[in-house]
């Protein structure tokens, strides 16, 4: 049995934008036929993911009757049910209309406005209908070129006002629903609002309803903005606001390549992975692993159908080598917190006495600074256990 091929249990799942990208860019027409969605949910059944996410507009076509779809989710759910698939994430597509294109909840145009709220909240009644327990929030259009525009502080106001607005749509629905916002620094916009993780989770702090709405972070978007994607997702655990995640793969200093996961900076996969699989101690993520990109442009069909496998199995095989590298007991005995019974209680906890017997310490700070901390032998060990052969 291959220990590496993907089950339910590891909560895979892929957008239907995802396999489903027939391979245009800016610069190119389609290479790959556009398969249905149904299609999609049976073969990434076939493949062994878990579950499957869309965009409203991914499933029911814009200007769809009511007629029609109520039969395409009719027939979009006994697929779902015929191949023991589920739909933990759904979104609402507003970056392609051209109405968006001078953004969506942050446009000066109240009308624009109101139609992102009303599509949006017909939007969450499909997901809420196809079993969503999390509703990402992708700001695709939210920015600007011509920064003179607005006040950046109105798109502040307006994010809030739609995010409060469907905050109290879902606790009037009475709906089982989280929403995970995601950030990108650029691409579509020049400048795109809320551009970094860390400014999500301020922003959320902001919201009246914030216990409800986390984040959705992407390897590829915080590295576009030249971060490190391991410290954005730990600080949004150690906040308790990683409600999603979308795993990809980006070349530093180009535009959002959407890539295979694992197929870039493989080091940082496989941190990315130990921190969400908790192997060296800390609390692991139990939400769906999200696999936000898509095949080279070169891929015909077959090839589609490889990134996803090939996906799910560097994910799998990266959690094993973590597992690996957290069991060495030398990379535990380099990485083991130094524990001083005399300083420690000194460290947190203010009082006037421990500021006192701070001031009364005596440190040698030269001798300190002559130690060396280990951290090659610790990278080697991180690279070789990645190489297979530590
Ligand atoms: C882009 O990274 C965005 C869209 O693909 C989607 O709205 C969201 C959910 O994964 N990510
Ligand atoms: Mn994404
Ligand atoms: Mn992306």
């Amino acid at each position: 049995m291959d220990p590496f091929a993907p089950t339910p249990e590891d909560r895979f799942t892929f957008g239907l934008w995802t396999v489903g990208n027939p391979g245009r860019d800016p610069f190119g027409e389609p290479v790959r036929p556009v398969l249905k969605p149904v299609e999609i949910v049976r073969k990434l059944s076939e493949c062994g993911a878990w579950g499957v996410n869309l965009h409203d507009n991914d499933l029911v076509p814009f200007g769809a009757s009511a007629v029609e779809r109520d039969r395409i989710v009719a027939e979009f759910k006994a697929t779902l049910e015929d191949c023991g698939m589920v739909v933990p994430m759904a979104t609402t597509n507003l970056f392609s209309h051209p109405i968006f294109k001078d953004g969506a909840f942050t446009s000066n145009d109240p009308r624009v406005r109101a139609f992102a709220l009303q599509k949006t909240i017909v939007a969450i009644d499909l997901g809420v209908e196809l079993g969503a327990k999390t509703y990402v929030f992708w700001g695709g259009r939210e920015g600007t070129e011509a920064d003179a525009c607005r006040d950046p502080r109105t798109a502040i106001v307006r994010m809030r006002d739609a995010m409060n607005f469907l905050c109290e749509y879902v606790k009037d629905q009475r709906y089982d629903l989280v929403f995970a916002l995601e950030a990108k620094p650029n691409e579509p916009r020049s400048d795109m609002y809320f551009p970094t993780t860390g400014h999500m989770l301020h922003f959320i702090s902001t919201l009246a309803r914030s216990e409800m709405v986390g984040v959705n972070p992407e390897v590829a978007h915080e590295n576009m903005a030249g971060l490190s994607f391991v410290h954005a997702v730990a600080q949004a655990m150690e906040a308790g606001k990683l409600f999603h995640i979308d795993l990809n793969a980006q070349k530093i200093g180009r535009y959002d390549q959407d890539l295979r996961f694992g197929s870039e900076d493989l080091k940082q996969a496989f941190l990315l992975v130990r921190l969400l699989e908790g192997t060296a101690g800390g609390a692991p993520y139990r939400g769906p692993l999200h696999f936000d990109s898509h095949a080279y442009r070169t891929e015909d069909q077959d090839g589609v159908w490889e990134f996803a496998r090939g996906s799910m199995r560097t994910y799998k095989i990266l959690k094993a080598r973590a597992a690996e590298f957290d069991a060495n007991p030398e990379v535990r005995a380099l990485i083991a917190e130094r524990r001083d019974a005399k300083l420690d209680p000194l460290l947190s906890g203010y009082t006037p006495d421990k500021a006192k017997a701070l001031r009364a310490l005596n440190l040698d700070a030269s001798a300190i600074a002559r130690e060396g901390l280990r951290w090659e032998r610790l990278d080697q060990l991180t690279i070789e256990h990645l190489l297979g052969v530590a």
